[in-house]
């Protein structure tokens, strides 16, 4: 397959004035007829047109239709010559939307048609210009059977509807912002309507239609008003008003991603729509209230100003994960946000990058663009836009968005326009944030300090490296830190040179230092002692901190730092010591421990009655299975799966024995009779009782609590906490309560997928078993993608015990089952094989096994581009 690099970006030879498109809609032969007008740009007279898994039944310039010699066609394009200023083509397609597995393109997905058209779905609709910087008007005429498609929709306003004969009628949609063909959108079927209104900051009203299955019709409340907080809260903190009359939010049940932003007609993944509390959990609702809003933000970023090429994608993914992580943090706990998103870079963002799929924010090349929509480009990207946000402060990241809409509204763009907007709006040299775009890997500031008891001075000195050496071109690190007194927890004061007041200065939340070397030092003067240092504050950069920082300063700042990320960090890297200890350990057949400062640590935390619970619950969970391996393969030491499941089982039944009495009182404590309500109190109860639950699991004498708050029923949270907790149980119960579980749910399908889940990451010793029955369930389905990452997906990265098998046994049926799902859905089976990428972290048996599945994979021959793009790079 071929690879397309950043470096041969052209700009376009011709635009498209408008596109005029007309649907008549048939399940298996769907004809598409597509009316555009270009305007030649360059002397360049070639036109090639991307098209992929298309019929083509004729194509007309000016009037005539043209022979098969008038243009030449492959299986990924049309080429024809056009000298012409100005022409108007005519290309009709067919297309078998029926047969679509791909989810790219026009589909069917329980009876209804919709499309997907990022990155590159347009092309297998109609011939195009699929790239995103070919702006154009669109038109939309959707004919189609009457019964079967009560409701015909498109992007932008409705302009005309009528009936037609034989049963059918027709809709006319005309969207008057200009757009790339990703953001075209078409949906068809019988679905019901839930609608609202939202009046705008400038008193216009904004019809609001979310359009499900009439079975669902109960469960869209959520939905409904994440948006109109969505928008609302746009307005404020950025001034960004909604444009059309009216927005549309479809659910369907098969969707590639969790939802897209097509202009004024989203597509969801149900999972982003559907929730009440007997279905879905606190996560459940607060992953809607953060997509809806995601998807409604990129109506400015991405949609108003959209991406140059698609190596600028960070441009409104990073842009817009960054605005919903402050939208989240202001509707919920900013302190509880902040945490939870640093512990799914941790776990799932910097193994990315440290593996054989690492890239930049920027990618500087790609097969299959659809590999691209990661961690990296999502989650690294947005803590970069953050960078700005702590570099400039608040008011200061507004004035660069600002002048960004001002400069760009209407265009597509490259991140240095935005990074040149802030530099603008801001007066500063932001030059040396290019770095972020184009190196990957995870940096590491190492950081020491030395203390001049006599002449009262704190030396900081820091180190930034990157993949373990300093042969990058130097970051701009902002680094937030504060120095605090042993003695009374208080902030020491200190004061600075003049021309280190140039580059530390007073934030929010401590100090700012802008680390801009790779070796730079600070002198903190007229200390009068030496302090405990709190770095890194808020996670003021995404990087590795090294720091020799001791066990006794751990566990003061694990008790009392007044910054939330800081507290919560020192007792993770207390928990993360004793981990790694335990580990070795295992390895060298000693004992394993519980250290007495972390102990020490979770005992404060338990204790402190002041102590928001939410964050109480965060504090007394155990780093992630990955972020330990993480840590492990930076310290160079393979990793034997075998000892992490006995590390964790030791430390989670020590914690339990040790602290029982204080976790049951916290649990019988939460306990709450009130109707589920969602807002922060709320969610904070139930998430420290739930980690007190699965604590208390492990013990014989109250392993009662689990079944009581199963068989209570009170809403889906506390259920599926109690089965979470039963998992590593091998035992009747465990089994009555699944089946239970299945006969009271198995019409819901978002709720089945969450029983298919829990069986796929199970950890007892039948775990791969249990795994192999699960796609042999009729309701398992390859057609799926929910069901199909919510046992597959969910095996390869959740499923240590039955993944990581040492027979191997787990490898091989990942692999098959990629295998057979690549046939049916590329894009899918490419997220699902991405556990074999991290082969090399693990002990040299499974190294074998595991890089043994992926020569079997490559060897196959058949395999996909997007599945192949990442084999062939992990063998590399
Ligand atoms: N643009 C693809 C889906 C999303 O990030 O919103
Ligand atoms: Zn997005």
């Amino acid at each position: 397959p071929k690879e397309i690099f950043l470096k041969d970006y052209r700009p376009l030879d011709f635009e498209i004035e408008s596109v005029d498109l007309t649907f008549e809609l048939d399940p298996s032969e769907t004809l598409v007829t597509n009316r555009m007008k270009f305007v030649r740009k360059t002397d360049q007279s070639q036109l090639k047109l991307d098209g992929e898994h298309l019929v083509l039944v004729s194509i007309e310039k000016d009037g005539k239709i043209l022979d098969q010699e008038d243009f030449y066609l492959t299986e990924t394009d049309l080429t024809l010559n056009c000298p012409e200023q100005q022409f108007e083509l005519v290309v009709k397609t067919r297309i078998n939307p029926e047969a679509n597995t791909r989810l790219e393109g026009l589909y069917r997905s329980s009876g209804n048609y919709c499309t997907q058209c990022e990155a590159e779905g347009f092309r297998t609709i109609t011939y195009y210009l699929d790239r995103p910087d070919c702006l154009s008007y669109f038109t939309t005429k959707i004919i189609g059977d009457e019964c079967e498609n009560k409701v015909l929709l498109s992007n932008g306003n409705l302009i005309e509807f009528g009936e037609l004969e034989g049963g059918k009628h027709f809709a006319v949609w005309e969207d008057p912002h200009k757009k790339p063909c990703y953001l075209f959108a078409l949906v068809a079927g019988n679905l019901e309507v839930v609608e609202g209104h939202f009046e705008t900051k400038d008193s216009r009203r904004v019809d609001l239609r979310l359009y499900v299955q009439e079975n669902n019709l109960d469960k869209c409340d959520h939905a409904m008003a994440s948006l109109k907080k969505s928008m609302k809260w746009d307005e404020e903190r950025f001034g960004l008003i909604y444009d059309l009359d009216v927005y549309m939010v479809v659910a369907v049940d098969d969707f590639n991603m969790g939802a897209m932003e097509n202009k004024g007609l989203n597509v969801f993944n149900s999972k982003f729509v559907l929730a009440k509390p007997e279905t879905a959990t606190d996560v459940d609702f607060e992953g809607i209230e953060s997509v809806i809003a995601h998807e409604y933000f990129h109506n400015w970023t991405g949609n108003r100003v959209t991406c140059r090429d698609w190596f600028q994608l960070t441009l409104k993914e990073g842009l817009t994960i960054f605005r919903d992580q402050e939208f989240t943090s202001d509707m919920l706990s900013p302190a509880v946000k902040r945490i939870e998103d640093v512990k799914r870079l941790r776990s799932f963002q910097f193994p990315e990058d440290a593996g054989p799929m690492s890239h930049p924010i920027q990618p500087q090349s790609y097969i299959e663009m659809n590999n691209f929509y990661t961690m990296t480009v999502y989650e690294k990207g947005a803590e970069v836009v953050r960078l700005y946000q702590t570099l400039l402060g608040r008011d200061g990241f507004r004035k660069g968005m600002d002048l960004y809409f001002d400069r760009f509204d209407g265009q597509a763009v490259t991140v240095e326009d935005f990074r040149n907007a802030m530099a603008d709006a801001n007066q500063r040299d932001l030059s040396q944030m290019h770095h972020w775009y184009i190196q990957p890997g995870t940096p590491k500031v190492t950081v020491t300090k030395q203390y001049d008891a006599g002449n009262k001075t704190l030396s900081l000195s820091f180190k930034q490296t990157l993949n373990g050496k300093q042969e990058h071109l130097p970051l701009l690190i902002p680094v937030v830190f504060d120095v605090l007194s042993p003695s009374n927890e208080a902030a020491l004061s200190f004061s600075l040179s003049e021309v280190d007041q140039s580059r530390c200065s007073r934030a929010d939340n401590g100090w700012l230092f802008e680390l801009t070397k790779h070796d730079e030092s600070l002198v903190l003067q007229g200390v009068e002692e030496e302090g405990y240092l709190s770095l890194f504050r808020g996670f003021s950069a995404p990087i590795l901190l090294d720091y020799a920082c001791t066990q006794d300063e751990l566990v003061a700042l694990a008790s009392y730092d007044s910054d939330s990320f800081v507290r919560w960090e020192s007792i993770q890297t207390l928990a993360l010591m004793n981990l790694i200890e335990n580990v070795q350990a295992v390895e060298d057949n000693r004992e394993m421990v519980l250290s007495e400062y972390y102990a020490k640590a979770l005992e404060s935390n338990l204790a402190d009655t002041s102590l928001d619970l939410a964050l109480k619950s965060l504090a007394i969970t155990l780093p992630d299975e990955s972020y330990l391996q993480e840590a492990l393969s930076d310290k160079g030491m393979l990793i034997n799966t075998d000892s992490i499941l006995a590390v964790y089982g030791y430390m989670k039944q020590t914690i339990a024995e040790k602290f029982e009495s204080s976790l049951l009182a916290i649990y019988q404590q939460m306990q709450s009779s009130e109707a589920y309500r969602y807002d922060k109190d709320a969610i904070a109860h139930r998430m420290l009782k739930n980690r007190c639950l699965n604590y208390l699991s492990k013990l014989p004498a109250q392993q009662d609590w689990m079944q009581t708050q199963f068989d209570q029923q009170s809403n889906m949270t506390d259920v599926f906490a109690a089965l979470e907790a039963m998992k590593p149980y091998d035992s009747v119960w465990k089994k009555a309560n699944l089946a239970d579980f299945y006969h009271k749910w198995n019409h819901d399908d978002l709720v089945l997928d969450k029983w298919f889940a829990l069986q796929a990451s199970d950890q007892s010793d039948s775990a791969l078993d249990l795994v192999k029955s699960l796609v042999e369930h009729a309701d398992f389905h390859y057609t799926n993608p929910n069901r199909a990452r919510s046992v597959l997906g969910v095996f390869g990265r959740m499923n240590m015990k039955g993944f990581h098998h040492a027979s191997g046994e787990g490898y091989a049926f990942l692999a098959s089952e990629v295998l057979k799902l690549d046939k049916i859905n590329p894009q899918v089976a490419a997220r699902i094989v991405s556990p074999f990428t991290q082969w090399k972290r693990y002990d040299v048996a499974r190294q074998e096994k595991m890089k043994s599945q992926l020569t079997k994979l490559i060897e196959s021959g058949s395999l996909s581009k997007d599945v192949y793009e990442i084999v062939s790079k992990s063998l590399k």
